[in-house]
């Protein structure tokens, strides 16, 4: 049996797993412990030089982190990762903020990663490299002399070709993706705009069972749309949601009907459009103001990117805007929470919530849309009200979906949830869960696998 190696921006450090959201973490590490396996990447820490991994075992699993410089941490994961990469695969050319520097501190970085990583790599080991700000990395390591199978995968849509091309080098990328032996996408929509660009950009060949040749390579390519511990997150819901925690909001609610949105404080998001919806829901819905409550749960993350922290006042100052027109002496409609919390206490609150509002303007997957759906109640389950511009729409098709550039449809979709019949509320809830049922965590990583070892 191969030994599986992982290789991501961050590495979750035993003891952090637990603590950090994401089925996707537990899901990686019970890979690892499952047959013994190395995961590999940056430390979390900004060190003086040029780095040597520090590889130390717990429990089966080999942890081998390097810290980066804060010039090249910069550059790399600051600047081309998190200010053109992010901003382009999420359609927002407005965003995109390319330099040359940022562009060579990624290629250096990669290209350092990759000399640190190879001598610790066997001949049999399979190697799965995660995410956008790890794109060249095989094509480094087949540098370093790697030979062993590569899989790559995209976290984040794949933007359609003329988005893409507005990227100064992106055919680069696309080279860069052929090094791996497979690359697998969230949506077949995400595919699609591979294959379009490696037919019309890089004269390559595509055929219908997913083999890709181009740039001298062959390879394959595929949708694994990303899943999550279905009946691990539904046990913990219904254990959540008798503790202190998800009682004290309970009680806060003085059977007012819970709206909840839980998402990292990010453009891609749809945040400052869902507050207006919101407002624009309590505008047309009068009868409605003092029997809800929108609960929006929003980390702040990747605050050195100076478009998040913009975002940030603009979305504290549009909810002051909403509770200053519409709160009364006895009710606040909209509670805005900056802080995070633990996965457990999360899927308490949505099994609290009688509506979900997962409505980024472009996301990968979502993996929030999936872990509403598996927190609820069977007896008496909330609804998912989804953009059909998340990955996690082309599963979830039985949500109510709404466009979130159209704050009118977002606010009959609010309307629509929160006088479902019970009846409906079911069927809906039954046929999502079937879906998550089968495309779980492991059934995710099972596929890719399979496909990589093969
Ligand atoms: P993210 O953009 O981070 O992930 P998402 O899939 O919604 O988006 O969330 C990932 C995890 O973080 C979930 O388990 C969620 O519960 C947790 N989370 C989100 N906001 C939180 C908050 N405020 N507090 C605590 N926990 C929070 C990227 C892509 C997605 C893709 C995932 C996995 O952008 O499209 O679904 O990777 O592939």
């Amino acid at each position: 049996m191969s030994r599986l190696v992982i290789v991501s921006n961050r590495v979750a450090l035993p003891g952090e797993a637990a603590q950090r959201s994401g089925g996707l973490v537990t899901g990686l590490v019970d890979a690892l412990h499952q047959a013994g396996g190395l995961w590999f990447g940056w430390s979390g820490k900004l060190g003086e030089t040029t780095p040597e991994p520090n590889v130390f075992e717990t429990e089966g699993v080999t942890y081998a982190t390097v810290d980066l410089t804060r010039a090249d941490h910069d550059g790399y994961y600051s600047g081309f990762s998190n200010a053109a990469l992010w901003p382009l695969f999420h359609y927002r050319l407005d965003l995109m903020n390319f330099t040359r520097r940022d562009l060579a501190a990624y290629r250096r970085v990669n290209a350092l990663l990759a000399d640190a990583l190879a001598p610790l790599l066997r001949p049999s080991d399979l190697v799965w490299v995660h995410d956008y700000h790890l794109i060249p990395m095989a094509e480094e390591l087949r540098r370093a002399g790697a030979t062993q199978r590569i899989g790559f995968f995209l976290h984040t849509p794949f933007p359609s070709l003329g988005v893409l091309a507005t990227l100064p080098h992106y055919s680069d990328l696309l080279k860069s993706l052929c090094a791996y032996d497979l690359v697998g996408f969230q949506t077949v929509e995400d595919l699609t705009a591979f294959h379009d660009a490696i037919l019309r950009r890089a004269g390559g060949k595509v055929s219908s069972d997913g083999h890709v040749h181009a740039f001298d390579r062959d390879l394959r390519a595929g949708a694994f749309p990303i899943g999550i511990d279905t009946e691990a997150i539904a046990d913990m819901a219904g254990r959540a949601v008798k503790s202190r925690t998800a009682r004290r909001l309970q009680e806060s609610l003085r059977g007012r009907k819970l709206i909840i949105g839980v998402d990292r404080l990010d453009y891609s998001k749809g945040l400052e459009h869902r507050f207006k919806a919101f407002a624009a829901f309590l505008d047309g819905y009068p009868a409605y103001r003092n029997h809800v409550r929108f609960l929006q749960i929003a980390t702040a993350t990747r605050s050195d990117v100076p478009e998040y922290r913009a975002l940030r006042q603009r979305l504290g100052a549009l909810a002051g805007d909403v509770a200053g027109r519409f709160a009364e002496l006895d009710w606040a409609p909209i509670q805005y929470l900056n802080r995070s919390f633990s996965q457990r206490s999360l899927a308490g609150f949505f099994r609290l919530s009688r509506v979900a509002l997962v409505t980024p303007l472009r996301d990968g997957m979502n993996l929030v849309a999936k872990e509403y759906v598996a927190a609820q109640d069977p007896d008496d389950p909330g609804v998912l009200i989804l953009s059909p511009f998340a990955g996690a729409a082309y599963e979830l098709d039985a949500a109510v979906i709404a466009n979130p550039y159209d704050p009118d449809a977002v606010a009959e979709a609010l309307q629509t949830a929160l006088g479902m019949p019970l009846g409906e509320r079911c069927e809906r809830w039954r046929t999502m869960m079937a879906v998550l049922r089968r495309n779980s965590i492991a059934a995710w990583r099972e596929s890719f696998l399979g496909a990589l070892s093969r």
